[in-house]
């Protein structure tokens, strides 16, 4: 009797660069298309055009996944309204102001939060030919932070684009299809993800696959009034074609073995209990910012299961809605993706359709 000849596992070096091709094409797919880009900067300009006849000095700008490099083809809008100008009006009632006007002169649906904790106008807008998604879009006010890490995102998206892109942007789909990217429901905001992926490559992978552009010493000196910001800090090293003519990373490893070592850290050896993942700092405690999370500690328990220090707004945790189910489904996501890729199978496009299944 002949036995049928069981799947031989390859080798990991075939596995790794098999899979590291299907990412790459996996996320080229997925990108925005250039007339989706383009019909999204028509809305921008719109938008930004209506703001003017409220607040005449006003500018619209993006941020977020739009503005950093790491956008898939229907994300959101992030905008952002800045008012050049001393005398302006409060933003709670710009948001009822504007919500009015776009709700009479646009085809928009229109949310207006005055009093959210940050005030903003949601919109969003019906699927149509040309639009098979519609537009969902936020429009905050004099967010200047937002915008800083936004380009500090997009700094490092720029120093390696084909390692560092192409993981956050399929770490992005994962999350979504896994259904652990939802901030409102416990888990955590594509923003935690991409942080998480940029403190991995900065601190954890030895050596970095990124360097940390916000301790590199400037080529100039510069002043406490140009690197602050609201009080924080927000100066980094921004000449990405110098920093690419200077730093060069000597680590090789594949896009591939960097995403199985990232599953494998915060699955396993991440101190979600006592850590905190700072890309300025590297690893922090949780002491050393007061993030406690014991049972003993009250109201703020809740808030810092998860721990991850916004880069430039530094006493504030990007993952404080992480809730304890969270934090364990997010967790047992991890080690499930973990396992898929420690298995090998024999086609690398079946881990991946396994993986965001
Ligand atoms: P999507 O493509 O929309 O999924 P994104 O990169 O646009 O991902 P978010 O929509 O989560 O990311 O966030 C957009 C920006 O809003 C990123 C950051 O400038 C700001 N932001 C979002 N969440 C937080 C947060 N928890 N803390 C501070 N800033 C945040
Ligand atoms: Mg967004």
């Amino acid at each position: 009797v002949q036995s049928s000849p069981t799947p031989r596992k390859p080798t990991k070096h075939r596995f790794y660069l098999e899979f590291s091709q299907c990412l790459i094409d996996f996320v080229v797919q997925l990108l925005p298309t250039p007339e989706e880009l383009a019909v999204k900067e028509d809305v921008r300009k719109l938008l930004e055009r209506l703001i003017r006849t409220i607040e005449p000095d006003s500018r619209l700008l993006s941020f977020g996944s739009t503005a950093n490099g790491f956008s898939l083809r229907n994300s959101d809008m992030d905008l952002c309204c800045l008012i050049d100008s001393e005398e302006r009006l409060a933003a709670a009632d710009l948001v009822t102001m504007l919500g009015d006007l776009l709700e009479r002169e646009t085809k928009f649906h229109v949310k207006p939060l005055p009093h959210a904790r940050i005030p903003i106008v949601k919109l969003s807008l019906d699927p149509s030919p040309g639009l098979p998604f519609g537009i969902a879009c936020d429009i905050g006010f004099e967010n200047r932070l937002a915008l800083e890490n936004t380009r500090l995102l997009m700094c490092y998206a720029m120093i390696d684009p084909p390692r560092v892109r192409t993981m956050v942007l399929f770490l992005k789909v994962w999350c979504k299809r896994r259904k652990i990217n939802s901030p409102y429901k416990g888990t955590l905001s594509s923003y935690g993800y991409v942080l998480l992926v940029i403190f991995f490559l900065v601190h954890v992978k030895n050596p970095p696959v990124l360097p940390n552009l916000q301790q590199m010493p400037p080529l100039r000196p510069i002043s406490q009034e140009e690197s602050t910001l609201n009080g924080h800090n927000i100066w980094f090293f921004d000449d990405i074609n110098l920093l690419r003519q200077r730093w060069q990373s000597s680590n090789t490893e594949t896009v591939a073995e960097l995403l199985v070592d990232f599953f494998k850290y915060y699955s396993r050896d991440f101190l979600y209990n006592s850590g905190v993942a700072s890309i300025r700092a590297g690893l922090l405690k949780k002491e050393s910012k007061g993030w406690y999370s014991d049972a003993d500690r009250g109201t703020s328990r809740e808030r810092n299961r998860l721990c991850i220090e916004d880069p430039f707004e530094t006493d504030f945790n990007v993952a404080r809605c992480v809730t304890r189910d969270g934090l364990y489904t997010i967790r047992g996501e991890l080690m499930r993706a973990s396992r898929i890729l420690a298995a090998r199978p024999d086609r690398a496009v079946v881990a991946l359709a396994q993986l965001c299944e």
